[in-house]
């Protein structure tokens, strides 16, 4: 299998993050990416790809112009304002209720208005990096369309928490979306995304929500307990013409294992054999492992050979996605699992 990586995307390394009410290490590193390539080497059979150049115009396809633009220009702005030292990251929010939408001069009022956390913190380099993540996920989906079966956009930094103008959750340009809606524009009727991250991919199903031809399913940690708290819900199943095409399937946290997670894969994997899509694009977050420091799924090494092994089973040409996983020393092998489990 072909895995589309580039350096650039270490560009992106933001400081701290906010957990449990503490500055702490981001826990969305380079590094991450690093124990993913050593799992990928040692295992062997995968092909390392250098990405296409894109530019940010398919990112336009999803997110709106004035929010890419934004991307692009935030951390000039920032430093001219506060320097070089610390991470641009907002603190007041625009999209709070009772607020207005209107989109103001300053970097921190601009930072606000296109965040919906702060946990998407942008550092000197992260523009090349998002960019350089988006053409990895391009890069799939061509050489898919040239006849690959399936490929590994091992992205960074991830996309799903995205929406069409909002960043948050280590999230900035959405390259599931952005590969989906590649295939679409190349002539695909039908394009499902499967999202096996921990958390619900709520930017996705937002690009989403209206359209019949993505199907968006979803496998995650219960909202009502965990990010991204306000959307991932078993109730959204999409409005007008996307009615029908949006499957949730929250589980609870702590006791959700294998004999837990299964049945809701059974149901996520029978709803797309059922649509039949022409290509499938996994969110492939890892952060549903045991051990991973932010979440509380107890998916083990065994079962993401599994996991792998029954989207495999549908044989459609597929494009893996790297999102979350956190669990460092184990990253690495749980995601070479996933893939080795597809080819078996
Ligand atoms: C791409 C990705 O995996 N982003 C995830 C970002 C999650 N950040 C918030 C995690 C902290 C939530 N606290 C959980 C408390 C459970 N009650
Ligand atoms: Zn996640």
């Amino acid at each position: 299998m072909k895995v589309i990586y580039t350096e650039k995307q270490r560009l992106h390394h933001v400081r701290f993050e906010f957990l449990n009410g503490e500055a702490t290490p981001c826990f969305e590193k380079p590094e991450r990416a690093d124990m993913v390539l050593n799992a990928l080497n040692s295992h062997g059979g995968f092909t390392m790809v250098e990405p296409n150049s894109y530019g940010d115009a398919p990112m336009r396809w999803v997110h709106t112009d004035d929010y890419v633009d934004f991307l692009a220009s935030c951390w000039d702005q920032w430093v001219e304002a506060f320097g070089d030292v610390h991470d641009a990251s907002p603190y007041c929010f625009a999209p709070a209720r009772h607020l207005r939408n209107r989109i103001p001069k300053d970097i921190e009022g601009r930072l606000g208005y296109y965040s919906f956390d702060m946990t998407a913190a942008i550092t000197a380099g992260s523009w090349k990096a998002i960019v350089a993540a988006t053409e990895c996920a391009l890069t799939g989906v061509d050489l898919i369309k040239q006849g690959e079966h399936a490929a590994f956009a091992l992205c960074r930094p991830p996309g799903h928490h995205a929406a069409p103008d909002l960043m948050g959750g280590y999230c900035y340009a959405n390259n599931a979306a952005i590969a989906a809606e590649s295939f679409i524009r190349q002539g695909a009727k039908r394009v499902a995304v499967l999202d096996i991250d921990y958390h619900h991919g709520n930017g996705t199903q937002s690009i989403f929500y209206d359209r019949s031809d993505v199907l968006f399913a979803s496998i995650h940690g219960d909202p009502d307990y965990d990010y991204p708290h306000y959307l991932g819900f078993a109730d959204e199943e999409g409005e007008g013409e996307g009615l029908g095409f949006n499957l949730n399937l929250p589980l609870p946290l702590n006791t959700t294992d294998w004999s837990v997670y299964e049945p809701a894969l059974v149901t996520a994997l029978a709803r797309i054999a059922e649509y039949q899509p022409q290509a499938l694009i996994i969110s492939l977050g890892m952060d549903t492992f045991a051990d991973d420091p932010i979440s509380y799924f107890k998916l083990l090494r065994n079962d993401y050979t599994k996991i792998g092994w029954m989207i495999g089973l549908l044989n459609i040409p597929t494009l893996f996605v790297f999102e979350g996983g956190y669990a460092v020393d184990d990253l690495g092998h749980n995601t070479v699992a996933v893939l080795d489990g597809f080819n078996k």
